[in-house]
């Protein structure tokens, strides 16, 4: 056997929140990555239900919302034999490192993210300490894996470098302990847009319906909201920084048909907005539809995907725990 078949594989880690129906912002920026790592990564998708509780949740809507979104990953491509998917709350070793990391984590630091200044702002009458120490949440669930790599939307990105400075930190301070994760944005994902306003980011928690596709919306609602979607005045098809609501569908349009800009231009040259929105639903509600239709077929059976987030936890507790012995023993912890 030669060295490259006992190297120990890679591994992936990814989370998302079970805050809202998940938007196609997630689908396309995050969950449609993640199963491209599955056959030659140690892979941890993770349903981020302790993070969700920043913002105020209604009960009996989390915890549905938790077993939907183990489903959407499922139905995504996400197989449970391939991949170890779980809840973060089956997994206390979270809290504990986040805990601990949040004594590596300057006050300054976690004041400059911009996540935190916009929910702030979105969430005035409840900002609590959780939503200001989230990035170290997240810190702990990527490091805790000793993670190479983070497929996330680019609206992660600074959350990412404060995981690993964090990380970086705490090696300085004793020895090697963590990896230094590296993040997967892949280029041709950007950032998916609000419909209604294409300045800000397409979010599951967005109350206007009408700025927000979910992966879950039937083909009538999809094509409502792109019929709706802003765009400007200039009845033309082009990608362009001062076009930013044409810009964001013509991403849209780009992630489901795999179609260049320069293409979409030329298909749509002389055509008016109507047909470009037009085609902009058909290929998103075609591209989702075997999605919901797996999706469906996955809710059925709450016992199996109970039976998946219960064996993801004993995995995930496997290696968590071997972090958390090193790390107790490095900071000084009677273990
Ligand atoms: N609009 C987006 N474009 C590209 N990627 C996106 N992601 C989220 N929105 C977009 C990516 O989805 C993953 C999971 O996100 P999350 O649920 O952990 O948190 P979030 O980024 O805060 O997502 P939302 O939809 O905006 O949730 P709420 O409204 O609850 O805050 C991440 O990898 C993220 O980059």
């Amino acid at each position: 056997m030669n060295e490259a078949v006992l190297a120990p594989k890679k591994t992936v880690f990814s989370g998302v929140q079970p805050s809202g129906n998940l938007t196609i912002g997630n689908y396309l920026g995050a969950i449609k990555n993640f199963s491209r790592f599955s056959e030659e990564y140690k892979t941890f998708y993770c349903v981020v239900d302790m993070h969700a509780i920043t913002v105020r949740q209604v009960p009996a809507e989390l915890r549905r919302r938790t077993y939907e979104t183990l489903a959407l990953y499922m139905a995504c491509g996400l197989d449970e034999k391939k991949n170890t998917l779980f809840v973060q709350s089956h997994v206390p070793e979270h809290a504990e490192l986040g805990w601990i990391l949040n004594c590596y984590t300057m006050f300054g630091e976690l004041s400059r993210m911009t996540q935190f200044k916009d929910k702030s702002a979105k969430h005035a009458q409840n900002i609590n300490a959780g939503l200001f120490t989230y990035p170290t949440l997240m810190a702990a669930d990527i490091l805790l894996y000793q993670t190479d790599v983070v497929p996330v939307g680019v609206d992660q990105k600074q959350h990412l470098e404060l995981a690993r400075d964090i990380a970086t930190r705490f090696n300085q301070a004793y020895s090697d302990t963590f990896k230094i994760p590296e993040g997967f944005i892949p280029k041709e994902t950007m950032k998916i847009m609000s419909l209604a306003d294409p300045t800000s980011k397409m979010s599951k928690s967005d109350p206007n319906q009408n700025s927000v596709v979910y992966i879950l919306d039937s083909k009538d609602d999809v094509m409502r909201k792109f019929k709706k979607a802003v765009t400007d005045s200039e009845a033309c098809v082009k990608y362009s920084e001062d076009k930013p609501g044409v810009s964001n569908l013509m991403s849209i349009y780009r992630a489901f048909t795999g179609k260049t800009f320069e293409e979409i231009e030329r298909e749509f040259e002389g055509k008016g907005y109507g047909d470009f929105k037009l085609a902009v639903g058909e290929a998103c509600a075609d591209g989702l539809r075997p999605v919901r239709e797996e999706f469906a077929r996955l809710m059925a059976d709450k016992a199996h995907l109970e039976s998946v987030m219960k064996a993801g936890a004993e995995d995930a507790h496997h290696y968590a725990m071997r972090t958390m012995s090193k790390v107790k023993r490095k900071i000084g912890f009677v273990y």
